[in-house]
């Protein structure tokens, strides 16, 4: 008897009783659409250093029953940003085999079929990204949109690993790669807002960085993300699918959108 999950995003709206912040203001994600963009000429491209990692060095991926989280190392960090923010995990967002629409941004009500998020914390202010992680300032995300084209051989560099860790608490050696290959070509268009953490605590901490432009994926790709995992451990009785583990548009109310592009 499988079941598929029901944390999110049914779940998500008793979050604010044990979490407050999940009820708060600066949360994330949100819906792009035109009222509340605005272009900012001072946005430049992000510069990626030490991203270019030898495959003689390792990630960890991990099953953490929400989502699939990739480790990355304290050599990678970014510049351009208002601080220097180093990196500190990757993890992804998806939908379901039936609904391919997984991303937690949208750009005009259009849900994309799945999100990569990079996260890096302040590492000019904070000693790690638990300090960080409840400061205003304190984190930044990456957010790359993904959809249907050819087969991504970058992307599989992770997705292939994606047997080994099937269960809640299961990890696996992932050897090195340039994390920059999971980015748009285009890295000088995107969309900037101060937000939230999109899980629980949803601490109004990140400033993102969503790229305009999507990273395309196969269906096959797509469909392995959407049925590999679950959120259980491999020996409870009753497995739960790791699908919809995205959270939905938050009201964007008093804010804006800066956007690098015209
Ligand atoms: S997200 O990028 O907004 N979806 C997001 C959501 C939650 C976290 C990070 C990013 N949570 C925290 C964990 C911490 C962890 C930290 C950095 O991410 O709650 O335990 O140390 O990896
Ligand atoms: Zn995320």
């Amino acid at each position: 008897q499988v079941e598929t999950q029901v944390a999110s995003p049914d779940g998500e709206k008793a979050w604010p009783k044990k979490y407050p912040f999940c009820g708060g203001v600066f949360q994330s994600p949100i819906d792009f659409h035109k009222d509340i963009l605005q272009y900012d000429s001072n946005l430049l491209p992000l510069e990626f250093i030490g991203y270019n990692v030898s495959s003689t060095d390792q990630f960890t991926l991990i099953n953490n029953g929400h989502s699939v989280k990739m480790y990355l190392l304290p050599t990678m960090y970014i510049r351009n940003l208002p601080f220097e923010y180093t990196a500190s995990q990757l993890h992804l967002h998806w939908g379901n085999r039936n609904k391919s629409e997984g991303s937690e941004h949208t750009v005009s009500g259009k849900h994309f079929a799945a999100e990569l998020h990079i996260v890096h914390f302040n590492s000019e202010k904070y000693p790690d990204v638990t300090a960080a992680m409840d400061k205003a300032d304190g984190l930044a995300v990456l957010a790359i949109l993904l959809e249907i084209g050819p087969f991504n051989p970058s992307y599989e560099k992770i997705f292939r690993h994606f047997r080994n860790v099937k269960y809640k608490d299961q990890m696996v050696r992932v050897p090195g790669f340039n994390i920059r290959e999971l980015l748009p070509d285009r890295l000088d268009e995107y969309y900037r807002y101060e937000g939230s953490l999109t899980t629980p605590p949803c601490y109004p901490s990140v400033l993102w960085t969503v790229f305009r432009h999507p990273v395309k994926i196969s269906h096959e790709q797509l469909l392995a993300l959407e049925t590999a995992m679950y959120c259980t451990e491999s020996d409870d009785p009753e497995p739960l699918e790791m699908v919809d583990n995205f959270r939905k548009v938050q009201e964007f109310h008093e804010r804006l959108v800066f956007i690098s592009f015209h």
